[in-house]
């Protein structure tokens, strides 16, 4: 390579390293060649920077515009690409080529958390988001949904205040990533509708594993329509292959030490090493005449339909199979947009829908900066598509001829007369008004028919097991101590949980320390809804170490054959056997062996784990009693009710770290690989004192 003249003109001296290796010549965004990529041009070896220098300008001017306006909500995400698969034949509901079956069309999935910013972490208590663009050959379909299948409000009306009150407060900027302070409870105490929600929120739910690991819901009634306009009712379900997992809420607390980027990690290294997560997307269709005998709305978004009473009838399958090349081309500037339908599929007059419709194209233009955002090649379509919209900033298509309006009759006269309405394949909206109150004079009004806001919370509640009950209430109890200055805020939410259910409400009461209060009044008395066992996480769970990881500890002296039988076992189970020592570069096992190490100690606590094998000779037992970050790799796998398996000379940690005898500590042979793939919820009271 051409030594830099300018630079040994001046201190004589090469400025960095050089990669060995040859690329591509390195030029301006204009096509210039680069001499020297290290120097900016000075007057004089130690004089001032030039303005003449193109160079260095165009490169600073471009990074100063590198950040672009983060989303509103759901601005930390993680993307990837897939394929959905259409397994089974729906015509007779949806002419829609994305459902016929064997039809394969490509996706793109992005995850988020809600409250927090860009760069916040991925472990708080909050909603995911769980977006997918399928390119349909009719177009994009953009099923908007998070892992929730019910929603905070019933109206658009109501966003921006949900999303002010639970974002970082307006004049202290804290906190972050997260709804425990009083401006979020303030705002939820006075809105009866959000209970629901709460329930959810303040369930499991929102302590994924997993970004693979937890459910995804439309959330809005649609409606599929079949070819001769025939419409159903529906709502869409993603059901995750490897079962919902939750961690619990002190693991979710200390993964957000551990890693920030817990669940982005997670997903791209499955994704990487060709463990594809999967869902199988579901449908719940009724009709009209079943709307109409329910005890809610279908059309209000605080409800959901038991699955008892509509079971979910599983149509495809959902495959991520390919990371994205480039974080902010793919994934930060994807833009999901509701409105994006294709024949087949329409909207309900729900009228939170109704206002996602507007809300989604417009938010994309100040986002990404142009009304040409859908030219970005992850949000084009992949089927042919063209209008006569023209022009606009950062216009990259370049049309040709005249015909630019419509209807013209150009080709007439030999010229291209550019594409054509049709409609036979034309999206064709489903003729609407089907139940009562859906037409009519134009009012500000809510439909009398969304007036219980407790029946679905109560159901909720009362559909999950002892443990998860203990879980929300705790939950509860957390967020609202959090409330520090609006004394009010508390009694006033407790007094809307006993319209939900008493024995929560007191619970919630005691945790806090304040006197039950009055039972708030309800816009209408709610009724007891059979329990729907769909709903709760623990009576669903999948006992399976598949997708999941096991940590193991070991250090100095450890038994090789223990360790491999260990690893062997975990692997075999499909399971992620990650092996930590007290150094990165390893232990020497009882043959002699350097086994290096993939996390050192200090830096791969046990939260990262659903098991732990702790696998010590007795020197270096003795070692790790000294050592913190062993101790609490223990007592924390322990607090967070998973699987420990240890060695005999491993006994003295144990005994240090508080862990007590139980069905999920054990030795390391065959029990160890079954108790691994579970959690021990039973143990929790003896851990930590619950609501
Ligand atoms: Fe969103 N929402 N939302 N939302 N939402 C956005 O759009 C909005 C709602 C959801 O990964 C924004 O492109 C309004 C329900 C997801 O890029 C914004 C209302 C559900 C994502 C917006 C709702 C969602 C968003 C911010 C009430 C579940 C992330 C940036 C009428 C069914 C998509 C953007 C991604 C993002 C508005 C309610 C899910 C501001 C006005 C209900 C998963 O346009």
């Amino acid at each position: 390579m051409a030594k830099n003249l300018n630079a040994d003109a001046g201190n004589g001296g090469e400025t960095h390293q050089r990669a060995t290796g040859d690329g591509a010549l390195l030029t301006t965004n204009h096509g210039v060649p680069v001499s020297d990529n290290q120097n900016s041009l000075r007057s004089g070896a130690r004089g001032p920077t030039l303005l003449e220098d193109f160079v260095l300008r165009e490169k600073i001017f471009h990074f100063d515009h590198e950040r672009i306006p983060e989303r509103i909500v759901h601005a930390r995400g993680s993307g990837a690409h897939g394929v959905f698969e259409a397994t089974d034949d729906i015509s007779d509901l949806s002419k829609a080529a994305v459902f016929r079956k064997g039809e394969k069309t490509e996706v793109f999935v992005r995850f988020s958390t809600v409250a927090g910013g860009a760069g916040s972490v991925d472990t708080p208590r909050d909603v995911r988001g769980f977006a997918v663009k399928f390119y349909t050959t009719e177009g994009n379909w953009d099923l908007v949904g998070n892992n929730i299948p019910v929603f905070f409000i019933q109206d658009a009306m109501k966003f921006p205040d949900l999303v002010h009150a639970v974002k970082m407060e307006a004049d202290r900027g804290y906190p972050q990533a997260g709804s425990a302070h009083d401006t979020f409870w303030d705002w939820a105490s006075l809105m009866p509708e959000t209970t629901h929600m709460l329930m959810w929120a303040m369930s499991d739910r929102t302590l994924p594993r997993s970004l693979r690991m937890m459910e995804g819901f439309g959330v809005h009634t649609f409606k599929l329509v079949n070819a001769a306009g025939k419409a159903s009712f529906v709502k869409f379900h993603w059901k995750p292959r490897l079962g919902i997992q939750s961690t619990i809420w002190d693991e979710a607390l200390k993964l957000q030490a551990a890693d920030n980027d817990y669940h982005r990690r997670d997903l791209f290294e499955a994704i990487d090493t060709g463990a594809f997560p999967e869902w199988d997307l579901g449908i719940q269709v009724f009709d009209q005449a079943f709307a109409d005998t329910q005890p809610y709305d279908v059309l209000d978004a605080t409800k959901l339909i038991p699955e008892e009473d509509v079971p979910v009838r599983l149509i495809g399958k959902l495959t991520l199979n390919r990371n994205v090349d480039n974080f902010f081309a793919e994934t930060e500037q994807v833009a999901f947009l509701p409105s994006n339908i294709p024949p087949g599929i329409d909207f309900s007059n729900d009228p939170l829908l109704q206002g996602r419709l507007f809300s989604y194209l417009d938010t994309q233009n100040s986002r990404l900066g142009t009304t040409n955002f859908h030219q970005i090649p992850v949000n084009a379509p992949r089927c042919p598509f063209g209008n006569f919209q023209r022009d606009g900033k950062m216009q990259t298509m370049v049309p040709k001829g005249r015909a630019n309006y419509e209807p013209n009759s150009l080709a007439e006269h030999g010229e291209e007369g550019g594409p054509r309405e049709s409609l036979e394949r034309g999206f064709a909206t489903a003729n609407a008004a089907t139940g009562p109150d859906e037409t009519g004079d134009k009012l500000r009004v809510r439909a009398e028919s969304f007036a219980d806001h407790y029946s679905q919370a109560r159901l909720f509640y009362r559909s999950q097991d002892a443990h998860e009950q203990a879980h929300i209430a705790s939950s509860f109890v957390f967020e609202l101590s959090k409330v520090g200055l609006l004394d009010q805020v508390p009694p006033r939410m407790v007094a809307n949980l006993r319209n939900v259910d008493e024995d929560l409400a007191k619970r919630v009461a005691d945790g806090l320390g304040i006197d039950l209060p009055k039972k708030a009044k309800a816009a209408k008395e709610p009724v007891d809804l059979a329990p729907s066992d769909a709903l709760s996480i623990h009576k669903n769970m999948k006992a399976t170490l598949e997708g999941r990881a096991v940590g193991i500890l070991i250090a100095d002296g450890t038994d090789a054959a223990a360790l491999k039988s260990v690893v062997d076992a975990v692997t075999k189970a499909k399971g992620k056997a990650v092996i930590v020592a007290p150094k990165v570069g390893g232990a020497k096992l009882s043959d002699g062996t350097q086994q290096k190490a993939d996390g050192q100690l200090a830096g791969t606590p046990s939260q990262l784990f659903d098991a732990v094998a702790i696998i010590l000779s007795d020197a270096g037992c003795k070692a790790l009693l000294k050592e913190g970050a062993a101790v609490e790799f223990a007592m924390n796998a322990f607090g967070h009710l998973k699987a420990i398996g240890a060695s005999e000379a491993a006994k003295p940690l144990l005994d240090k770290a508080g862990v007590e005898p139980d069905d999920g500590v054990t030795g390391l042979g065959k029990d160890f690989a079954t108790a691994a793939a579970r959690r021990f919820y039973d143990r929790e009271p003896g851990v930590r004192t619950l609501a």
